[in-house]
């Protein structure tokens, strides 16, 4: 028997611009920090680009059918800053505009709710040339943009999205250096961190002003418990450390409107807090999103490395991805459940704005994709978020990562996550086992 839900809960499936849209230099759209580290050479595996990606940006009616075929209530994509502001402020760019605006319109005349979020990791590349996410200005460049979409697409579009995972645009993009802008920080990206803060902060209130009433305002934020690789001290103290950096540092200014005080006790530099700042940045929210995986392992290094932590092995009898993550449900009700009781009331409303699994799938001789391990991932997923909302949890809704195969940044082309399997080289959609599988769990929902 199908998983059961509440009458009103929200199904949908996720995507995002630089991921699927190709079209990179088409209607006046203006390059991105994600073109420039793609040119870069050595960045992405096999020197693939998203030139191309989905071709969405002209196959979106045939993508939108597909959507509508799944029976989802709500599609969560994203704008593509810089086809908007080609060099992130001034004038918006009319083609631009009205491409995001087709989509829209054909989303609702299918009958399906668009979920959009304003900032998927794709900077536009003049701004990164200003300083990027380092510059505080970059935060008003936002909330300007914000504004923007809110008077483009206000009166169509319900729920909005600010940013997509801070932490990892904050780590892999600045303070490791394996996705865009490629800097390498290390620790001392405190900026970065606070400054998306800040812009969602802004970018909420510019929300607010020019939206209706009605319209629903979150955040979608990568979520994982972090469980030491041993039982011992250190292994325990690297746990809560990367708990610390990745959870709190994170979600404690917009849910509490402070930054954890042991953020100072770890001697990064705080400057870029200014008097007001965290009161921007705690903006009420209508709901959370999480983006959630799996857990995460983490081992303390020797004494005297540059960095405490390091990431562990998964226990080997955790079956993985084809990204090597383990595959942990449970980990989904442990997050939830701590949330909750972390945050009590000062948490919103949760919707899991992104879960799916990367398989190795292939068309077979009939021209099908049977892909039962992501069938059974999502249905084991499902069970751990039923689980935790049986305990109390107030989650509102659940969005596969992802509608199509897409670009999975420095992975390239070859890590599949859709429900849709697309052959790169025609461009031809071909729905897997499991988007049949979940139209099917929707249409049971009644
Ligand atoms: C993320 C991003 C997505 C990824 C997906 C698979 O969560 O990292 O939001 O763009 O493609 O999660 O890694």
């Amino acid at each position: 028997m199908p998983l059961r839900f509440p009458k009103d809960f929200l199904w949908g499936v996720a995507t995002s611009a630089y991921q699927i849209e190709g079209a990179l230099h088409e209607h006046g759209r203006g390059p991105s920090i994600w073109d420039n580290f793609c040119r870069q050479g050595g960045r992405i595996a096999r020197g693939d680009t998203a030139e191309t990606a989905c071709d969405h940006y002209h196959r979106y009616r045939e993508d939108v059918a597909l959507i509508a075929g799944l029976g989802v209530g709500a599609y969560r994509f994203s704008i593509g800053w810089s086809r908007i502001q080609p060099d992130g402020t001034g004038v918006p760019n009319r083609q631009g505009l009205a491409f995001y605006s087709r989509l829209v319109d054909e989303l609702l005349a299918r009958g399906i709710t668009p979920m959009l979020t304003l900032y998927h990791w794709d900077l536009p590349q003049a701004l990164q040339d200003a300083g990027g996410w380092l510059n505080r200005d970059t935060a008003e460049r936002f909330a300007e943009f914000a504004q923007l979409m809110a008077r483009l697409l206000g009166d169509r579009v319900p729920h909005w999205i600010t940013h997509n995972e801070t932490f990892e645009h904050t780590v892999l993009g600045h303070a490791l250096g394996t996705h865009a802008p490629g800097l390498t920080l290390g620790l001392d990206c405190f900026a970065v961190v606070h400054h998306l803060l800040l812009s969602h902060g802004q970018a909420v209130q510019a929300l607010r002003a020019n939206l209706p009433a009605q319209a629903q305002v979150g955040i979608a934020q990568s979520m994982a418990p972090a469980r030491p690789a041993t039982d011992s001290a250190e292994d325990r103290s690297a746990a809560a450390l990367l708990h610390l950096l990745h959870e709190r540092q994170h979600n404690e200014p917009l849910l509490l409107g402070r930054y954890p005080d042991e953020l100072a006790a770890l001697g990064l530099d705080l400057s870029a807090i200014r008097p007001g700042d965290l009161a921007t940045i705690a903006q009420p929210l209508d709901f959370f999103g999480i983006n959630y995986y799996n857990p995460n392992h983490v081992q303390a290094t020797p004494p005297g490395s540059p960095v405490p932590l390091r990431e562990a092995e998964a226990p080997a009898h955790y079956e993985r991805t084809e990204m090597g993550w383990p595959i942990i449900p449970q980990g989904l009700t442990e997050l939830l459940l701590d949330l909750r009781q972390r945050y009590g009331e000062k948490l919103p409303p949760l919707v899991i704005t992104e879960n799916g699994t990367a398989v190795p799938d292939a068309l077979d001789a009939g021209g099908c994709v049977d892909d039962p391990r992501r069938i059974d991932y999502l249905d084991q997923h499902l069970l751990a978020l039923r689980t935790a909302m049986d305990g109390g949890v107030d989650v509102r809704g659940y969005f596969v990562w992802s509608l199509l195969d897409n670009f999975e940044w420095a992975e390239g082309y070859r890590p599949r996550f859709g429900l849709v399997h697309v052959d790169y080289a025609t461009q031809r959609r071909t729905p897997k086992r499991s988007y049949h599988w979940y139209r099917d769990l929707i249409a049971a929902q009644g």
